[in-house]
């Protein structure tokens, strides 16, 4: 089932989902919600959550050289939830956020440590995918969706995360001197109320995207509905030095569960990207979601479109950080 009547900002690949637990060389349940990188030599990697048949899920590395088939999955896991010393992971690891930090010249990966008390934020760093330096467990349960932006703010990391209290789901950045003590908490991005797409909870897509008109950021909103959760994608555009500014949010979602393989799966009406890359060309965007927590697929959009779209949907009056929800819902003229 498709819904046309509205402008295409990700086109599907025709032949997705890209990658199927029936790929995987060794025995899996579902594949999904890769994190995404270039690696030096053009090869996109995706490290793929893969969730065994006991519920539990490890990370995967499949590579591309043109990231869209030819893919060749690592024979065995490249990373495993390790409960004897990370506690923290003791039920899995879930969701991973690529970002290359010049700085360091390692990739960090944030993920979701599958705490007895929740979820939780962890970060590990690699150079090459085959060995990881763990940092522990970062933001304490219940905490998820996070990333590492790609450069330093003042001599500070920032990371991007989504803390759960009883009064909202929302995205949140701190910052660090060293990966290690973290502070400066700001709200980033509320979910808003009500009736709104992103009502009930959101949270980070794949590590933001600079541009010279700032941080393009894609999240997720969820909307609890009786038919169960619905997750699409929004766009907001953030300060390039301040990124805890925003500068715009779109009003509407411009990606959700259309196709067969998004509406149907272990948990339907999901399309969740943890990460993207951008050709040579520096405009196509090459999103890659996992689909229904069940497998991988890939869209294709353009950073002038996604741009453009903010320009005309997005509003400045909605995104300074800590501003309430409800002046959010006013601002954007809800009923
Ligand atoms: O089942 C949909 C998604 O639910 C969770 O995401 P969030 O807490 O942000 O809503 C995650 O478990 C994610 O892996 C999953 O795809």
């Amino acid at each position: 089932m498709s819904f046309k009547n509205h402008e295409v900002l990700f086109e599907r690949y025709d032949k997705n989902p890209i990658l199927t637990a029936d790929d995987w060389p060794y025995p899996v349940h579902t594949v999904f919600n890769p994190g995404v990188t270039k690696l030096k030599d053009g090869t996109t990697l995706l490290l793929v959550r893969a969730e065994d048949r006991r519920g539990i899920s490890h990370f995967s590395a499949a590579r591309s050289k043109n990231g869209v088939d030819g893919w060749e999955i690592d024979p065995a896991p490249v990373l495993e939830p390790e409960p004897e010393r990370y506690p923290e992971e003791l039920w899995g690891i879930e969701d991973p956020r690529i970002t290359y930090v010049d700085e360091i010249g390692k990739y960090a990966i944030a993920y979701t440590a599958f705490t007895k008390n929740g979820p939780g934020v962890s970060l590990a760093l690699t150079e090459d995918f085959k060995t990881f330096e763990r940092l522990g467990l970062t933001m304490h349960p219940d905490d998820k969706d996070a990333a590492l932006m790609p450069r330093l703010f003042d001599g500070h990391y920032a990371l991007i995360h989504r803390p759960v209290s009883e009064a909202s789901a929302s995205m949140w950045i701190s910052y660090s001197p060293d990966l290690k003590n973290w502070g400066g908490h700001k709200q980033l991005l509320p979910a808003r109320r009500g009736a709104w797409w992103d009502a009930n909870k959101i949270g980070l897509s794949p590590p933001p995207l600079e541009t010279d008109a700032g941080w393009l950021m894609l999240y997720h909103g969820v909307r609890n509905s009786c038919g169960g959760c619905l997750y699409r994608l929004g766009l907001a555009l953030f300060d390039k030095e301040r990124p805890e500014v925003c500068l715009l949010r779109g009003d509407r979602w411009l990606f959700a569960p259309e196709e067969e393989y998004e509406r149907a799966g272990d948990v339907p009406n999901v399309v969740f990207p943890c990460g993207w890359t951008v050709d040579d060309d520096g405009d196509t965007i090459n999103m890659y979601y996992g689909a229904a927590d069940t497998c991988i697929a890939l869209a294709r959009g353009s950073v002038k479109g996604l741009l453009r779209w903010l320009d005309e949907y997005g509003s400045e009056l909605t995104g300074v950080a800590g501003q309430s929800a409800e002046k959010d819902e006013f601002t954007t003229g809800s009923s």
